[in-house]
Protein backbone atom coordinates (compact mmCIF):
# COMPACT_ATOMS: atom_id res chain seq x y z
CA UNK A 1 0.00 0.00 0.00
CA UNK A 2 1.83 3.13 -0.89
CA UNK A 3 1.25 6.05 1.91
CA UNK A 4 -0.71 8.01 -0.75
CA UNK A 5 -3.57 5.97 0.06
CA UNK A 6 -6.61 7.20 2.12
CA UNK A 7 -6.82 4.74 4.37
CA UNK A 8 -10.36 4.31 6.03
CA UNK A 9 -11.67 1.94 9.04
CA UNK A 10 -13.99 -0.83 8.29
CA UNK A 11 -16.60 1.06 11.01
CA UNK A 12 -17.29 4.07 12.66
CA UNK A 13 -14.03 5.53 13.81
CA UNK A 14 -14.50 6.83 17.41
CA UNK A 15 -11.61 8.60 18.86
CA UNK A 16 -11.18 9.60 22.20
CA UNK A 17 -8.21 11.21 23.74
CA UNK A 18 -7.46 14.16 26.68
CA UNK A 19 -7.71 17.09 24.12
CA UNK A 20 -9.98 17.59 20.81
CA UNK A 21 -8.16 18.13 17.86
CA UNK A 22 -8.59 21.68 18.72
CA UNK A 23 -9.10 24.22 21.36
CA UNK A 24 -11.98 26.62 22.25
CA UNK A 25 -11.61 30.12 22.13
CA UNK A 26 -13.91 32.96 22.94
CA UNK A 27 -13.50 35.95 20.54
CA UNK A 28 -13.15 39.26 22.73
CA UNK A 29 -14.91 41.35 20.08
CA UNK A 30 -18.01 38.74 19.09
CA UNK A 31 -18.39 37.11 22.03
CA UNK A 32 -18.59 34.01 20.08
CA UNK A 33 -16.61 30.86 20.60
CA UNK A 34 -14.22 29.92 18.09
CA UNK A 35 -12.02 26.75 16.95
CA UNK A 36 -8.13 27.28 17.43
CA UNK A 37 -6.29 24.58 15.64
CA UNK A 38 -3.69 22.43 16.77
CA UNK A 39 -0.76 21.43 14.31
CA UNK A 40 0.40 18.02 15.85
CA UNK A 41 1.24 14.61 13.93
CA UNK A 42 -1.73 13.13 15.93
CA UNK A 43 -4.10 15.47 14.41
CA UNK A 44 -2.62 15.26 11.09
CA UNK A 45 -2.79 11.64 10.32
CA UNK A 46 -6.20 10.78 12.90
CA UNK A 47 -8.31 13.62 11.82
CA UNK A 48 -8.77 12.92 8.25
CA UNK A 49 -9.60 9.34 8.49
CA UNK A 50 -12.32 10.36 11.25
CA UNK A 51 -13.37 12.90 8.68
CA UNK A 52 -13.81 10.79 5.80
CA UNK A 53 -15.73 8.01 7.84
CA UNK A 54 -18.23 9.94 9.08
CA UNK A 55 -16.70 9.11 12.71
CA UNK A 56 -16.42 11.24 16.28
CA UNK A 57 -13.29 12.46 18.49
CA UNK A 58 -14.25 13.24 22.26
CA UNK A 59 -12.10 15.13 24.11
CA UNK A 60 -12.12 18.10 27.01
CA UNK A 61 -12.17 21.51 24.64
CA UNK A 62 -8.90 23.25 26.45
CA UNK A 63 -11.17 25.21 28.12
CA UNK A 64 -14.10 25.34 30.99
CA UNK A 65 -16.93 26.10 28.84
CA UNK A 66 -19.83 28.51 30.05
CA UNK A 67 -22.36 26.08 29.60
CA UNK A 68 -21.83 22.46 29.23
CA UNK A 69 -24.34 21.82 26.52
CA UNK A 70 -23.01 24.55 24.51
CA UNK A 71 -22.97 23.28 20.27
CA UNK A 72 -19.67 22.82 19.00
CA UNK A 73 -19.05 26.17 16.72
CA UNK A 74 -18.31 24.90 12.91
CA UNK A 75 -14.70 25.67 11.80
CA UNK A 76 -14.16 28.89 10.16
CA UNK A 77 -14.60 29.09 5.97
CA UNK A 78 -10.73 30.30 6.15
CA UNK A 79 -9.77 27.10 8.20
CA UNK A 80 -7.03 25.29 5.73
CA UNK A 81 -5.85 22.28 8.96
CA UNK A 82 -6.39 18.67 8.73
CA UNK A 83 -9.79 19.37 11.01
CA UNK A 84 -11.57 22.15 9.02
CA UNK A 85 -13.54 19.49 7.51
CA UNK A 86 -14.59 17.73 10.97
CA UNK A 87 -18.50 19.04 11.44
CA UNK A 88 -19.56 20.04 14.97
CA UNK A 89 -21.31 16.85 15.47
CA UNK A 90 -18.41 14.93 14.73
CA UNK A 91 -17.37 16.43 17.91
CA UNK A 92 -17.90 15.48 21.37
CA UNK A 93 -16.99 17.75 23.96
CA UNK A 94 -16.40 16.77 27.32
CA UNK A 95 -16.79 18.20 30.41
CA UNK A 96 -15.53 18.42 33.89
CA UNK A 97 -15.69 20.92 37.04
CA UNK A 98 -12.85 23.18 37.23
CA UNK A 99 -11.57 21.14 40.39
CA UNK A 100 -11.86 17.79 39.54
CA UNK A 101 -10.41 18.82 36.27
CA UNK A 102 -7.16 20.14 37.83
CA UNK A 103 -6.90 17.14 40.10
CA UNK A 104 -6.92 14.68 36.83
CA UNK A 105 -4.76 16.27 34.95
CA UNK A 106 -2.47 18.37 36.78
CA UNK A 107 -2.48 16.33 40.21
CA UNK A 108 -2.82 12.40 38.96
CA UNK A 109 -1.90 12.63 35.04
CA UNK A 110 1.00 14.85 35.46
CA UNK A 111 2.28 14.78 38.81
CA UNK A 112 1.65 11.24 39.25
CA UNK A 113 1.51 9.38 35.92
CA UNK A 114 4.02 11.36 33.66
CA UNK A 115 6.90 10.58 36.32
CA UNK A 116 6.51 7.15 36.85
CA UNK A 117 6.12 6.03 33.85
CA UNK A 118 9.13 8.04 32.46
CA UNK A 119 11.07 6.21 35.69
CA UNK A 120 11.06 8.93 38.10
CA UNK A 121 9.74 7.27 40.25
CA UNK A 122 11.34 10.51 43.54
CA UNK A 123 9.37 12.86 41.34
CA UNK A 124 5.93 11.05 41.51
CA UNK A 125 3.14 11.87 44.19
CA UNK A 126 0.85 9.65 45.00
CA UNK A 127 -2.20 10.64 46.31
CA UNK A 128 -5.79 9.15 46.52
CA UNK A 129 -7.15 12.76 46.01
CA UNK A 130 -6.14 12.80 42.78
CA UNK A 131 -6.66 9.13 41.85
CA UNK A 132 -10.08 9.97 42.64
CA UNK A 133 -10.48 12.56 40.66
CA UNK A 134 -9.18 10.90 37.48
CA UNK A 135 -11.62 7.74 38.04
CA UNK A 136 -14.05 10.16 38.01
CA UNK A 137 -12.93 12.00 34.86
CA UNK A 138 -12.15 8.58 33.35
CA UNK A 139 -16.08 7.62 33.79
CA UNK A 140 -17.15 10.35 32.02
CA UNK A 141 -15.22 10.38 28.68
CA UNK A 142 -16.11 6.45 28.93
CA UNK A 143 -20.04 7.44 29.73
CA UNK A 144 -19.21 9.91 26.52
CA UNK A 145 -18.30 7.24 24.40
CA UNK A 146 -21.23 4.88 25.47
CA UNK A 147 -23.58 7.59 24.23
CA UNK A 148 -22.08 7.77 21.39
CA UNK A 149 -22.11 4.34 20.59
CA UNK A 150 -25.81 3.62 21.52
CA UNK A 151 -26.26 6.37 19.09
CA UNK A 152 -24.95 5.12 16.06
CA UNK A 153 -27.79 3.99 13.52
CA UNK A 154 -28.11 0.54 12.10
CA UNK A 155 -26.55 0.97 8.49
CA UNK A 156 -23.55 2.38 10.81
CA UNK A 157 -23.06 -0.78 12.61
CA UNK A 158 -23.74 -3.26 9.51
CA UNK A 159 -21.22 -1.14 7.68
CA UNK A 160 -18.49 -2.96 10.35
CA UNK A 161 -18.08 -2.98 14.25
CA UNK A 162 -17.56 0.82 15.16
CA UNK A 163 -13.98 1.57 16.69
CA UNK A 164 -12.96 2.81 19.41
CA UNK A 165 -9.63 4.34 20.18
CA UNK A 166 -8.20 5.52 23.15
CA UNK A 167 -5.09 7.72 23.41
CA UNK A 168 -2.41 8.03 26.12
CA UNK A 169 -1.88 8.14 29.93
CA UNK A 170 -5.15 10.06 30.66
CA UNK A 171 -8.03 7.56 30.05
CA UNK A 172 -5.94 4.22 30.90
CA UNK A 173 -9.50 3.04 33.33
CA UNK A 174 -11.76 3.77 30.37
CA UNK A 175 -11.92 0.78 28.21
CA UNK A 176 -12.90 -1.50 30.93
CA UNK A 177 -15.90 0.99 32.09
CA UNK A 178 -16.82 0.86 28.21
CA UNK A 179 -16.52 -2.66 27.52
CA UNK A 180 -18.36 -3.80 31.07
CA UNK A 181 -21.25 -1.50 30.76
CA UNK A 182 -21.73 -1.63 26.94
CA UNK A 183 -22.30 -5.89 27.36
CA UNK A 184 -25.03 -5.12 29.75
CA UNK A 185 -26.35 -3.01 27.22
CA UNK A 186 -25.71 -5.74 23.79
CA UNK A 187 -23.24 -2.68 22.01
CA UNK A 188 -20.67 -4.65 19.20
CA UNK A 189 -17.34 -2.64 18.90
CA UNK A 190 -13.72 -3.35 18.74
CA UNK A 191 -11.66 -0.91 21.61
CA UNK A 192 -7.89 0.02 21.29
CA UNK A 193 -5.87 1.84 23.27
CA UNK A 194 -2.50 3.69 21.82
CA UNK A 195 0.04 4.93 24.91
CA UNK A 196 2.51 7.95 23.76
CA UNK A 197 4.61 7.33 26.79
CA UNK A 198 7.00 4.82 28.02
CA UNK A 199 5.68 2.20 29.67
CA UNK A 200 7.63 1.20 32.86
CA UNK A 201 9.50 -1.82 33.99
CA UNK A 202 7.22 -3.76 36.58
CA UNK A 203 9.53 -2.99 39.65
CA UNK A 204 8.47 0.80 38.60
CA UNK A 205 5.13 0.36 37.49
CA UNK A 206 4.45 -1.72 40.79
CA UNK A 207 5.48 1.33 43.22
CA UNK A 208 1.66 2.46 42.28
CA UNK A 209 -0.94 1.67 44.43
CA UNK A 210 -3.83 1.38 42.63
CA UNK A 211 -1.39 -0.66 39.88
CA UNK A 212 -3.86 -3.09 39.26
CA UNK A 213 -6.79 -0.99 38.46
CA UNK A 214 -4.67 0.36 35.67
CA UNK A 215 -3.69 -2.69 34.25
CA UNK A 216 -7.14 -3.59 34.10
CA UNK A 217 -8.64 -1.01 32.77
CA UNK A 218 -6.26 -0.95 29.55
CA UNK A 219 -7.33 -4.83 29.55
CA UNK A 220 -10.54 -3.74 28.67
CA UNK A 221 -9.16 -3.39 24.86
CA UNK A 222 -8.98 -5.55 22.28
CA UNK A 223 -5.29 -4.63 21.28
CA UNK A 224 -3.42 -2.15 22.97
CA UNK A 225 -0.34 -0.29 21.28
CA UNK A 226 3.10 1.00 22.15
CA UNK A 227 5.99 2.83 20.67
CA UNK A 228 8.42 0.08 21.12
CA UNK A 229 8.59 -3.75 21.89
CA UNK A 230 10.65 -2.96 25.41
CA UNK A 231 7.19 -1.01 26.45
CA UNK A 232 5.25 -3.96 25.15
CA UNK A 233 7.10 -6.46 27.27
CA UNK A 234 7.04 -4.50 30.32
CA UNK A 235 3.57 -4.25 30.01
CA UNK A 236 2.93 -8.06 29.89
CA UNK A 237 5.13 -8.64 32.26
CA UNK A 238 3.49 -6.20 34.82
CA UNK A 239 -0.19 -8.25 33.47
CA UNK A 240 1.85 -11.50 34.75
CA UNK A 241 3.24 -10.17 37.84
CA UNK A 242 0.60 -7.86 39.26
CA UNK A 243 -2.50 -9.88 38.09
CA UNK A 244 -1.30 -13.35 37.36
CA UNK A 245 -2.13 -13.12 33.75
CA UNK A 246 -1.20 -15.90 31.15
CA UNK A 247 1.05 -14.42 29.22
CA UNK A 248 2.71 -15.42 25.96
CA UNK A 249 5.87 -13.24 25.51
CA UNK A 250 6.79 -14.22 22.05
CA UNK A 251 3.72 -13.26 20.34
CA UNK A 252 2.66 -10.13 22.54
CA UNK A 253 -0.84 -11.88 23.92
CA UNK A 254 -2.68 -11.48 27.78
CA UNK A 255 -5.20 -13.56 28.49
CA UNK A 256 -7.67 -11.36 30.73
CA UNK A 257 -11.32 -12.00 32.21
CA UNK A 258 -11.60 -14.88 28.70
CA UNK A 259 -10.17 -12.71 26.20
CA UNK A 260 -7.20 -12.61 24.86
CA UNK A 261 -5.50 -9.10 24.26
CA UNK A 262 -3.15 -7.88 21.52
CA UNK A 263 -0.24 -6.05 22.73
CA UNK A 264 1.43 -4.30 19.74
CA UNK A 265 4.58 -2.25 18.82
CA UNK A 266 3.29 0.83 16.97
CA UNK A 267 6.38 3.17 16.47
CA UNK A 268 4.87 6.94 15.88
CA UNK A 269 5.59 8.47 12.69
CA UNK A 270 5.59 12.46 11.42
CA UNK A 271 4.50 13.48 8.85
CA UNK A 272 7.26 13.68 6.28
CA UNK A 273 6.05 15.25 3.19
CA UNK A 274 4.94 18.41 5.04
CA UNK A 275 7.71 18.74 6.79
CA UNK A 276 9.75 17.77 3.48
CA UNK A 277 7.83 20.35 1.53
CA UNK A 278 8.24 23.14 4.79
CA UNK A 279 12.23 22.78 4.43
CA UNK A 280 11.98 23.55 1.02
CA UNK A 281 9.40 26.66 1.33
CA UNK A 282 11.32 28.06 4.82
CA UNK A 283 13.20 31.24 4.69
CA UNK A 284 16.62 31.13 5.94
CA UNK A 285 16.40 32.37 9.57
CA UNK A 286 20.01 31.64 10.93
CA UNK A 287 21.82 34.58 10.32
CA UNK A 288 25.50 33.23 11.21
CA UNK A 289 28.02 31.49 9.71
CA UNK A 290 28.43 29.46 12.45
CA UNK A 291 27.54 25.71 12.99
CA UNK A 292 24.54 25.19 15.19
CA UNK A 293 24.02 23.04 17.71
CA UNK A 294 19.91 22.65 17.90
CA UNK A 295 17.74 21.40 20.46
CA UNK A 296 14.10 21.54 20.57
CA UNK A 297 11.73 20.50 23.80
CA UNK A 298 8.44 21.41 25.64
CA UNK A 299 10.32 22.54 28.57
CA UNK A 300 10.07 19.01 30.60
CA UNK A 301 12.62 17.38 33.04
CA UNK A 302 12.31 14.38 30.83
CA UNK A 303 13.92 16.20 28.08
CA UNK A 304 17.49 16.22 29.42
CA UNK A 305 18.02 19.85 29.27
CA UNK A 306 19.94 20.79 32.08
CA UNK A 307 22.37 17.63 31.09
CA UNK A 308 22.61 19.15 27.73
CA UNK A 309 23.69 22.12 28.44
CA UNK A 310 26.13 21.05 30.96
CA UNK A 311 27.67 18.50 28.09
CA UNK A 312 27.73 21.77 25.75
CA UNK A 313 29.46 23.26 28.28
CA UNK A 314 32.35 20.48 28.89
CA UNK A 315 32.24 20.69 24.83
CA UNK A 316 33.68 24.32 25.11
CA UNK A 317 35.90 23.61 27.60
CA UNK A 318 37.11 20.23 25.81
CA UNK A 319 37.51 21.81 22.76
CA UNK A 320 37.79 25.23 22.45
CA UNK A 321 38.69 25.22 18.71
CA UNK A 322 34.58 25.37 18.86
CA UNK A 323 34.62 28.55 20.30
CA UNK A 324 33.20 31.28 18.13
CA UNK A 325 32.47 28.68 15.88
CA UNK A 326 29.36 26.58 17.47
CA UNK A 327 26.72 27.83 19.09
CA UNK A 328 23.85 26.15 20.74
CA UNK A 329 20.20 27.09 19.79
CA UNK A 330 17.93 25.81 21.95
CA UNK A 331 13.75 26.06 21.75
CA UNK A 332 12.30 25.83 25.28
CA UNK A 333 8.38 25.47 24.38
CA UNK A 334 6.52 26.43 27.82
CA UNK A 335 4.73 23.89 29.33
CA UNK A 336 2.53 22.52 32.47
CA UNK A 337 3.62 26.21 33.50
CA UNK A 338 1.37 25.95 37.04
CA UNK A 339 3.02 22.98 38.27
CA UNK A 340 6.12 23.64 40.68
CA UNK A 341 8.50 21.22 39.21
CA UNK A 342 7.99 22.88 35.62
CA UNK A 343 8.36 26.48 37.41
CA UNK A 344 11.73 25.03 39.09
CA UNK A 345 12.92 23.80 35.98
CA UNK A 346 12.38 27.11 33.99
CA UNK A 347 14.82 28.92 37.45
CA UNK A 348 17.74 26.37 36.48
CA UNK A 349 17.67 26.84 33.30
CA UNK A 350 17.70 30.26 32.97
CA UNK A 351 20.60 30.26 35.69
CA UNK A 352 22.34 28.03 33.75
CA UNK A 353 22.46 29.38 30.32
CA UNK A 354 22.98 32.92 32.08
CA UNK A 355 26.01 31.02 33.76
CA UNK A 356 27.61 29.38 30.50
CA UNK A 357 27.25 32.69 28.28
CA UNK A 358 28.76 35.03 31.20
CA UNK A 359 31.85 32.33 30.98
CA UNK A 360 32.34 31.99 27.33
CA UNK A 361 30.78 34.78 25.49
CA UNK A 362 33.44 36.91 23.94
CA UNK A 363 32.39 40.86 22.35
CA UNK A 364 31.16 38.90 18.84
CA UNK A 365 29.95 35.46 19.96
CA UNK A 366 27.88 34.13 22.63
CA UNK A 367 27.74 30.46 23.36
CA UNK A 368 23.72 29.50 23.72
CA UNK A 369 20.76 31.05 21.96
CA UNK A 370 17.85 30.27 24.05
CA UNK A 371 13.83 30.61 23.39
CA UNK A 372 11.74 30.20 25.95
CA UNK A 373 8.80 30.30 23.68
CA UNK A 374 7.16 28.80 20.80
CA UNK A 375 7.99 29.68 17.25
CA UNK A 376 5.86 28.84 14.26
CA UNK A 377 5.92 25.24 12.19
CA UNK A 378 7.89 26.91 9.27
CA UNK A 379 10.31 28.54 11.60
CA UNK A 380 11.07 25.40 13.34
CA UNK A 381 11.46 23.97 9.56
CA UNK A 382 14.17 26.47 8.71
CA UNK A 383 15.72 25.67 11.95
CA UNK A 384 15.77 22.12 11.20
CA UNK A 385 17.13 22.46 8.06
CA UNK A 386 19.78 24.30 8.59
CA UNK A 387 21.33 23.03 11.98
CA UNK A 388 24.37 20.83 11.73
CA UNK A 389 24.04 19.05 14.69
CA UNK A 390 20.22 17.82 16.02
CA UNK A 391 20.74 17.24 20.25
CA UNK A 392 17.61 14.76 21.00
CA UNK A 393 18.63 13.87 24.28
CA UNK A 394 16.09 12.98 26.87
CA UNK A 395 16.61 11.02 29.85
CA UNK A 396 13.59 9.06 28.53
CA UNK A 397 10.99 9.55 26.06
CA UNK A 398 8.49 7.25 24.31
CA UNK A 399 9.35 8.16 21.18
CA UNK A 400 10.36 11.77 20.41
CA UNK A 401 9.08 13.29 17.44
CA UNK A 402 12.18 15.87 16.81
CA UNK A 403 14.65 13.72 16.11
CA UNK A 404 12.14 12.22 13.42
CA UNK A 405 11.57 16.21 11.99
CA UNK A 406 14.98 17.09 12.04
CA UNK A 407 16.07 14.28 9.63
CA UNK A 408 12.86 14.66 7.27
CA UNK A 409 14.16 18.85 6.52
CA UNK A 410 17.88 17.45 6.13
CA UNK A 411 17.77 18.78 2.19
CA UNK A 412 21.14 20.39 2.03
CA UNK A 413 23.34 18.56 0.05
CA UNK A 414 25.69 18.67 3.26
CA UNK A 415 23.61 17.32 5.91
CA UNK A 416 23.66 17.58 9.64
CA UNK A 417 24.23 14.76 12.08
CA UNK A 418 21.48 13.75 14.30
CA UNK A 419 22.43 12.90 17.83
CA UNK A 420 19.90 10.66 20.25
CA UNK A 421 19.91 9.15 23.08
CA UNK A 422 18.81 5.56 23.39
CA UNK A 423 16.45 6.62 26.24
CA UNK A 424 13.89 7.64 23.58
CA UNK A 425 11.67 5.40 21.46
CA UNK A 426 13.51 6.79 18.63
CA UNK A 427 17.16 5.77 20.05
CA UNK A 428 15.40 2.08 19.04
CA UNK A 429 15.15 2.28 15.57
CA UNK A 430 17.11 5.43 14.10
CA UNK A 431 20.43 3.35 13.99
CA UNK A 432 22.29 5.70 11.90
CA UNK A 433 22.12 8.78 14.79
CA UNK A 434 24.76 8.71 16.82
CA UNK A 435 23.71 7.55 20.06
CA UNK A 436 24.84 9.35 23.55
CA UNK A 437 24.09 8.81 27.14
CA UNK A 438 22.58 12.23 28.47
CA UNK A 439 23.66 11.11 31.88
CA UNK A 440 27.66 10.99 31.00
CA UNK A 441 28.30 14.59 30.48
CA UNK A 442 32.50 14.15 29.39
CA UNK A 443 31.06 11.52 27.20
CA UNK A 444 28.44 13.17 25.45
CA UNK A 445 30.24 16.40 25.03
CA UNK A 446 32.57 14.07 22.72
CA UNK A 447 30.09 12.83 20.60
CA UNK A 448 28.98 16.63 19.90
CA UNK A 449 32.60 16.84 18.84
CA UNK A 450 32.61 13.77 16.69
CA UNK A 451 29.20 15.10 15.19
CA UNK A 452 30.71 18.58 14.36
CA UNK A 453 33.97 17.21 12.97
CA UNK A 454 32.14 14.37 10.63
CA UNK A 455 33.43 14.03 7.43
CA UNK A 456 30.53 14.77 4.88
CA UNK A 457 30.53 11.11 3.02
CA UNK A 458 29.69 10.23 6.29
CA UNK A 459 27.27 12.33 7.39
CA UNK A 460 25.32 11.62 3.82
CA UNK A 461 25.41 8.21 4.11
CA UNK A 462 23.95 7.69 7.73
CA UNK A 463 21.65 10.71 7.07
CA UNK A 464 20.18 8.72 3.42
CA UNK A 465 19.54 6.18 5.36
CA UNK A 466 17.73 8.12 8.23
CA UNK A 467 15.25 9.71 5.74
CA UNK A 468 14.43 6.85 3.85
CA UNK A 469 13.04 5.20 7.25
CA UNK A 470 11.32 8.08 8.27
CA UNK A 471 9.71 8.83 4.84
CA UNK A 472 7.91 4.76 4.32
CA UNK A 473 7.16 4.96 8.53
CA UNK A 474 5.23 8.41 8.53
CA UNK A 475 2.70 8.91 10.27
CA UNK A 476 0.07 8.07 7.39
CA UNK A 477 1.58 4.18 7.96
CA UNK A 478 1.51 4.39 11.90
CA UNK A 479 -2.69 5.38 11.26
CA UNK A 480 -2.71 2.08 9.19
CA UNK A 481 -0.81 -0.27 11.39
CA UNK A 482 -3.38 0.40 14.15
CA UNK A 483 -5.94 -0.02 11.73
CA UNK A 484 -4.59 -3.20 10.63
CA UNK A 485 -3.52 -4.25 14.34
CA UNK A 486 -7.55 -4.31 14.63
CA UNK A 487 -8.09 -5.92 12.29
CA UNK A 488 -10.11 -2.81 10.77
CA UNK A 489 -8.34 -1.20 7.65
CA UNK A 490 -9.97 -0.69 3.95
CA UNK A 491 -7.71 1.29 1.89
CA UNK A 492 -8.85 3.35 -1.55
CA UNK A 493 -9.46 0.83 -3.29
CA UNK A 494 -11.73 -1.20 -1.33
CA UNK A 495 -9.47 -3.67 -0.92
CA UNK A 496 -9.45 -5.27 2.73
CA UNK A 497 -6.12 -5.85 3.83
CA UNK A 498 -6.68 -7.56 7.24
CA UNK A 499 -3.41 -9.24 8.74
C1 LIG B 1 4.59 12.79 23.54
C2 LIG B 1 5.69 11.84 24.04
C3 LIG B 1 6.03 11.05 21.69
C4 LIG B 1 8.19 21.71 19.78
N1 LIG B 1 8.51 22.99 19.88
C5 LIG B 1 7.75 23.66 19.02
C6 LIG B 1 6.94 22.75 18.35
N2 LIG B 1 7.22 21.56 18.84
C7 LIG B 1 6.59 20.29 18.41
C8 LIG B 1 7.60 19.43 17.70
C9 LIG B 1 7.04 18.03 17.91
C10 LIG B 1 6.30 18.16 19.24
O1 LIG B 1 6.18 19.54 19.54
C11 LIG B 1 7.04 17.50 20.39
O2 LIG B 1 6.90 16.11 20.26
P1 LIG B 1 7.79 15.09 21.09
O3 LIG B 1 7.59 13.74 20.52
O4 LIG B 1 9.22 15.53 21.01
O5 LIG B 1 7.37 15.22 22.61
P2 LIG B 1 6.02 15.25 23.56
O6 LIG B 1 5.33 16.53 23.44
O7 LIG B 1 6.55 14.95 24.92
O8 LIG B 1 5.06 14.05 23.03
C12 LIG B 1 6.73 11.61 22.95
C13 LIG B 1 4.84 11.91 21.29
O9 LIG B 1 3.95 12.12 22.41
C14 LIG B 1 4.03 11.27 20.15
O10 LIG B 1 3.58 10.00 20.50
O11 LIG B 1 6.97 11.05 20.62
O12 LIG B 1 7.70 10.68 23.37
O13 LIG B 1 6.32 12.37 25.22
O14 LIG B 1 6.14 17.70 16.91
O15 LIG B 1 7.65 19.82 16.35
N3 LIG B 1 6.07 23.10 17.39
C15 LIG B 1 6.00 24.42 17.07
N4 LIG B 1 6.74 25.37 17.71
C16 LIG B 1 7.62 25.04 18.68
O16 LIG B 1 8.28 25.93 19.25
N5 LIG B 1 5.16 24.81 16.09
Amino acid sequence: TSSQNATTANGKLIVVANRLPFVLRKNDQTGKWERKASAGGLVTAVAPVVIQGNGLWIGWPGVQLDDPNMPIPESDPSDCTPTAGLRSNQVVAVYVEPQIFDSYYNGCCNGTFWPLFHSMPDRAVFSSDTWKAYAAVNHEFADKTLNALKCLNKEDIEAGAPLVWLHDYHLMLAANTIRNEAESLDLKFKIGFFLHIPFPPWDIFRLFPWADEILQGMLGCDMVGFHIEDYCLNFVECCQRRLGCRVDRKSLLVEHGGRTVRIRPLPIGIPYDRFLQMAHEAPKLISTNQQIVLGVDRLDYTKGLVHRLRSFEALLEKHPEHIGKVTMLQISVPSRTDVKEYQELKEEMDQLVGRINGKFTTPNWSPIRYIYGCVSQMELAAFYRDSAVALVTPLRDGMNLVAKEYVACQINPSPGVLIVSPFAGAGEMMHEALICNPYEIDDAAEVIHRALTMPEDERVLRMNCLRRREKENDVNYWMRSFLKAMGTLITEDGEDVLP
